[in-house]
């Protein structure tokens, strides 16, 4: 059975855990911890979460994971099987990934955890997350799902991504960053009632 290492408030352990549900796989959770100890480390090699462990091989990154989930179980697929459909669905989760979420990520510390940012790193990430936005923006589709009629790894990543990023905007810039952004504010709320997500939040 795939081993689930990480710890429930992640984001990027909720969005795996939401495509194993999806995916319908039997999984375990082990709780883990993103430290720099021998043993994460082993698991994961920058200490982040989350990893996989699968017949005693470890893999960290939530995309190389939904790649290998991907591959392991077609059914149910989280990639068009449309080879141009397929790239425009990795480069929606590209940009939401580098451009968004990473950026928001910078702010984090004071964000979440009571620590503080320099007035630089604060004014740097309200105007690279305005710019990324634009850009995520222009590539959703909303046609309901991110990238077109279908739910996709784009749906996820936006999912498990905005809620992040509008939590930092708000507590950073006390901007409801998807105010002007209604598409992704739409979806945000579609996604938010799937049986997958319902599940993940109501045992975080
Ligand atoms: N690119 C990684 C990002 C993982 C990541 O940033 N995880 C965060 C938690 S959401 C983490 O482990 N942070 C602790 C740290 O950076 O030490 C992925 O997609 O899995």
């Amino acid at each position: 059975m795939i081993k689930l290492y990480g710890l429930k408030m992640s984001n990027y352990y909720s969005l795996t855990k939401a495509l194993l549900i999806e995916k319908g796989l039997e999984f375990e959770e082990v709780k883990a911890p993103p430290t720099q100890k021998p043993d994460n480390l082993a698991r994961s090699p920058m200490g982040k979460m989350p990893s996989i462990e699968v017949d005693g091989v470890f893999m960290s990154e939530s995309l190389a994971i939904a790649t290998y989930l991907e591959k392991l179980s077609p059914g149910n697929p989280m990639l068009p099987a449309d080879p141009l459909a397929a790239g425009k669905v990795m480069e929606l989760v590209c940009h939401i990934k580098l451009d968004t979420e990473l950026v928001a990520r910078r702010c984090i510390a004071e964000a979440f955890f009571g620590g503080s940012v320099s007035e630089e790193t604060k004014t740097s990430t309200e105007t690279d997350l305005a710019r990324g936005m634009q850009a995520v923006d222009q590539l959703m589709v909303c046609g309901p799902y991110a990238a077109g009629d279908s739910f996709t790894l784009a749906d996820l990543y936006t999912y498990y991504s905005f809620g992040f990023i509008s939590g930092t905007a708000a507590k950073m810039f006390n901007q409801d960053i998807l105010a002007d952004y209604p598409k992704i504010k739409t979806l945000m709320e579609m996604l938010a009632e799937r049986p997958a997500m319902q599940r993940v939040a109501a045992e975080q």
